[in-house]
């Protein structure tokens, strides 16, 4: 079983707020909810309320800070029994550890983009990081979980050194299953928080396979969603990647 986290206070304000949100809908004017329904829809969601979520992510970026880290938590309190969730892209059988490719798209200023494979090996070969935060599902579960892997930032420094710089020429990195069945666009700042990681180590343990083995992203400035298991694809873009989740109606930044 998984542990509860969410102390009773908590429950009770989220409560309050709920049926403070809940009350204040009922004075939303007939003719506006009117408006609103007859909006065009925009990936399963109104026109008018994606401006807000866009709004969201505007205002979100401009507060994001990379000095701004996500609090950790002693190795003690990690949980052992780690929760799964969400399976999409994980359904084909993993190749192993060995043979694991990882593929990398860079933009070209003209022309198809530059790829390149790496291995797992490649990845081991950068400095070591361990994280141990809580992670958060949009789904209201929540568990202080202990990850190790490398910074994407020194992926980046490393393997991409032409994308390195401040001035580099992409704004966003989409990740991919190898299947290409689950997907998700990141902004670039939040790819480069000194706290993401690519993470091959649960508890001190090589990942296993409902975590994503044998890579899988962590990023704690995210939602769960973003957290994408088996990396296949990594693609540095200017245009926001596709997004799993965004296409069916979720908030595309969705940070914390
Ligand atoms: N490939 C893949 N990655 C995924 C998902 C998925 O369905 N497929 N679900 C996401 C969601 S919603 C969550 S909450 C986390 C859960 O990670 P866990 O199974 O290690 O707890 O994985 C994320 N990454
Ligand atoms: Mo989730």
């Amino acid at each position: 079983m998984t542990e509860e986290l969410t102390p009773d206070g908590e429950l009770r304000r989220r409560t309050i707020r709920a049926v403070v949100g809940f009350g204040l809908a009922g004075l939303v004017p007939f003719g506006v909810w009117k408006w609103l329904k007859s909006s065009p829809t925009d990936a399963g969601i109104r026109q008018p309320l994606r401006e807000v979520l866009r709004l969201n992510a505007r205002v979100g970026s401009a507060l994001f800070s990379p000095d701004h880290l996500a609090p950790t938590f002693p190795l003690a309190m990690a949980a052992r029994n780690v929760r799964v969730n969400g399976r999409e892209g994980l359904r084909s059988p993993v190749a192993g550890a060995d043979t694991y490719a990882i593929r990398v798209e860079e933009p070209q200023p003209a022309g198809p983009p530059i790829r390149r494979e790496l291995t797992m090996a490649d990845i081991r070969a950068l400095p070591h990081q361990e994280l141990v935060f809580q992670f958060k599902c949009i789904e209201g579960w929540s568990q202080i979980q202990h990850w190790g892997g490398v910074r994407f930032a020194d992926f980046v420094n490393r393997y991409v050194p032409r994308l390195s710089g401040p001035d580099a020429p992409y704004r966003y990195v989409g990740l991919e299953t190898p299947d290409g069945g689950y997907y998700v666009g990141i902004d670039r700042a939040s790819m480069l928080h000194p706290q993401t990681l690519l993470a091959f180590d649960m508890n001190g343990r090589p990942l296993t396979e409902p975590h994503g083995a044998p890579l899988r992203l962590i990023i704690p400035t995210k939602y769960g969603v973003k957290n994408l298991k088996r990396i296949g694809l990594i693609r540095f873009t200017s245009e926001p990647p596709r997004d799993y989740w965004a296409e069916r109606g979720y908030d595309y930044y969705i940070g914390l």
